[in-house]
């Protein structure tokens, strides 16, 4: 185990964490603590970094595209506090020969719940009945208004069926979905929870009452969501997104929802969040939340445990369970 000692590895923790990682990162390392969770710069993480032998870091941390080409050589171990690794290059980390790890499985249950209740509450009127109750506008409801959407018995499309794909077509399932999923490859049976595979993502859009985006961020992935797509969607369709909002093309989701082709949408991540496209907030049939896939507290404590494993593995001289980089 790496001690507290003088020689013992030094961490820079970029935000705050759950507290009980960070009593056992200081336990563990030379860890340095962001106490007032103050967001740092790039510039300022960079010129901090010289001073570490790793770097815990987080999604919510701008980092650029180039961060890992031009981050000092001192830092041996980048991991970072999420699933998703689309702000970091895997390719400079492999090219400079830096570790780069992840946080994967321990949030797939927390991403999967948060995803059906963007299905739930954009088919159902989570948000806009929210704001009939707050602005006492309740007494307006009549027999036929307003009304949501029907979830049961429809045909959901999961666009990557990963970990936290799997765990949705498993709980959708439950609310009497049929699914459908595009992959790179098809999934095992017992996996795939009886869903229909498409080797080809316009193949199944037609069969998507709902369609949920739980893809990685990728060059082939980013955009993916766009005019032609939305078009071959059934009309009425609906669309939620926990996975990355570079995914899909805000211009062509917003003419949907304003012309009606997709009936709602559900959302937790945007591009450029937390600075989110306007036209979002004007409308009434999109259900909104700020990127809570991954946060309840045992989530949040075992992501940052994860990343603390994968660090002592690290600094130990084994392989980290979630390298990304080559070994
Ligand atoms: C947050 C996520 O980004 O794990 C991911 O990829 O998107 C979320 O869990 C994370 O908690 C903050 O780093």
């Amino acid at each position: 185990m790496p001690g507290q000692g003088p020689d013992s590895p030094r961490i820079l923790v970029t935000r705050r964490m759950m507290p009980d990682a960070e009593r056992r990162i200081s336990s563990l390392f030379r860890a340095s603590l962001n106490h007032d969770d103050r967001p740092m710069s790039r510039d300022e993480i960079l010129e901090k970094a010289h001073q570490y032998d790793g770097l815990l870091v987080s999604s919510l941390d701008k980092l650029g595209p180039d961060f890992i080409a031009v981050v000092p050589s001192s830092v041996r171990i980048i991991a970072t506090h999420s699933v998703g690794y689309d702000h970091l290059s895997i390719e400079q980390a492999n090219s400079r020969g830096i570790a780069v790890t992840n946080t994967p499985d321990v949030l797939t249950d927390a991403t999967a719940d948060i995803t059906l209740l963007l299905i739930l509450g954009a088919a159902r009127g989570a948000s806009w009945g929210d704001r009939m109750v707050r602005e006492n506008r309740w007494g307006q409801s009549t027999l036929i208004s307003p009304l949501g959407h029907d979830v049961s018995g429809k045909r959901l499309g999961i666009l990557g069926m990963g970990r936290i794909g799997q765990a949705v077509a498993h709980r959708a399932r439950a609310f009497g979905m049929t699914i459908h999923y595009h992959a790179r490859k098809p999934v095992s049976a017992a996996k795939a929870c009886e869903a229909v595979y498409h080797s080809r993502f316009a193949d199944m859009l037609p069969n998507c009452d709902f369609l949920s985006v739980n893809c990685a961020s990728t060059p082939e992935t980013r955009g993916m969501i766009n005019r032609e797509a939305l078009s071959s969607l059934p009309d009425g369709a609906i669309l939620v997104n926990t996975a990355r909002g570079d995914i899909i093309d805000d211009d062509a989701v917003i003419a949907a929802l304003q012309s009606g082709k997709l009936a709602a949408a559900g959302l937790d991540v945007f591009r450029g969040e937390p600075q989110i496209d306007p036209r979002y907030r004007t409308l009434d049939n999109v259900f909104l939340l700020p990127h809570i896939g991954s946060a309840t507290p045992g989530t949040r404590s075992a992501m940052a445990n994860r990343c603390i494993d994968n660090l002592v593995q690290f600094f130990e001289g084994e392989r980290p369970t979630d390298l990304l980089t080559r070994g």
